[in-house]
């Protein structure tokens, strides 16, 4: 044998075993991701731009006066008592209260980083959900927790919280499988694991309203209080059968109505569909209108992480990629929705320069109060010069 051929054998030879290793290599880096991956993931199809398109942009949040700027980390969400006291909680843990004077207070101190939705009861006590904790109650004697569990079972995502005129509370749990810190693997499942509780606090008791929910969010009562809405962050809508291909699935951003009274009675139907956005928080307006808070949640340039399996079970598996692509739109919009689930008026940062990712909108007094979870302010907006 000559040693040309010997040592071409030989590099084959090489060559084979070096593929072999990297084929097992690969083999055994995809059965990690798959196997540890914490989801199981549908394939989504993003709404189409003529969605957003149907209600054109402007910059009307542009116009807003930034209230307690450095005083207040990502607050959530807002609500003013019928004195016009502010209050919000904010990511240090402080439920801080601004007065009609201008004045900020560091009110109440919860040992938490997670408390979102905010309230007020009749009874003048502050009710926050602490997405880990549960539904808390504030007032002057400090903090108390009134429910973290229903039905044996922890509450791992609470959101946002109202209270109707028989003390109930309702509240949202955004996920039963995925808490706080981890809402971005709920977002790459893409699956219903989310429900709308009430606390009774006649009886302490929790219950399941509506179970089976996509990421349920704001939660409002009507001016009659006859139904409820929640809001859905993200809603699939299964189209295997309309485009005949295997399981694609379009998002469809919405908020339900659940009937508390009347004939519908524990029903639940469609208030507003095809929103142009994934909508946050919801409150009820003075006139009867609802005033939504919509989420960019993945960046136009990565939509594409939803159209892949394999690339969501990666990005479960690897947090630090998802921080990579996540990329979330700088941008805030808010809409104003009639009671018939019509949407009346929009108000945007397009490209959020003064303010993004706003997540909660409340109107008092002719004026827009703005949470956001980007922000180190609260947003207020005139209405009447908007
Ligand atoms: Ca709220
Ligand atoms: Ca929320």
């Amino acid at each position: 044998m000559d040693s040309t051929a010997a040592s071409a054998r030989i590099s084959r030879s090489h060559v084979t075993t070096c593929s072999c290793f990297v084929l097992s290599c690969l083999l055994a880096i995809t059965l990690q991701i798959v196997i540890f991956s914490p989801i199981s993931p549908d394939i989504l199809e993003l709404p189409p731009a003529t969605s957003a398109s149907l209600v054109p942009t402007n910059s009307r949040l542009q116009r807003v006066i930034k209230l307690g700027e450095g005083l207040v980390e990502t607050p959530e969400d807002v609500w003013v008592d019928k004195n016009g006291i502010l209050y919000t909680a904010t990511r240090d843990g402080w439920i801080k209260r601004l007065h009609r004077n201008g004045s900020w207070e560091d009110w109440r101190k919860f040992d938490s980083n997670s408390m979102f939705g905010i309230t007020i009861t009749k009874s003048g006590s502050i009710i926050v959900c602490d997405c880990e904790k549960g539904l808390l109650k504030v007032d002057d004697d400090g903090v108390t927790v009134l429910t973290s569990h229903v039905k044996g079972t922890k509450i791992r995502l609470a959101d946002d919280v109202i209270e109707a005129s028989d003390g109930s509370l309702y509240f949202s749990d955004g996920s039963t499988k995925f808490g706080f810190h981890n809402w971005h693997l709920d977002l790459l499942e893409a699956k219903p694991n989310g429900q709308l509780l009430k606390y009774d606090p006649s009886s302490n008791d929790t219950s399941v309203v509506i179970d089976g929910l996509y990421f349920p969010n704001g939660v409002a009562l009507s001016t009659d209080q006859d139904y409820l809405v929640v809001c859905e962050t993200w809603k699939m809508i299964d189209k295997t059968m309309e485009m005949a291909l295997p399981s694609i699935i379009a998002v469809r951003y919405r908020c339900l109505k659940y009937w508390l009274s009347g004939e519908d009675k524990g029903k639940t139907q469609i208030f507003v569909d095809n929103l142009p956005g994934a909508p946050d928080n919801i409150n009820l307006a003075p006139d009867g209108s609802y005033w939504i808070a919509l989420l960019q949640l993945i960046s136009s340039r990565f939509e594409f992480v939803h159209t892949s399996k394999a690339f969501k079970h990666l990005l479960a598996t690897f947090p630090g990629l998802f921080e990579l692509v996540k990329g979330v739109d700088k941008k805030a919009m808010v809409v104003n929705v009639a009671a018939d689930g019509k949407i009346i008026r929009s108000f945007d940062d397009p490209t959020g320069e003064v303010i993004s990712f706003v997540t909660s909108a409340l109107e008092f007094d002719d004026h827009l109060y703005l949470g956001s979870l980007t922000s180190n302010f609260i947003g207020k907006l005139p209405l009447n010069a908007a």
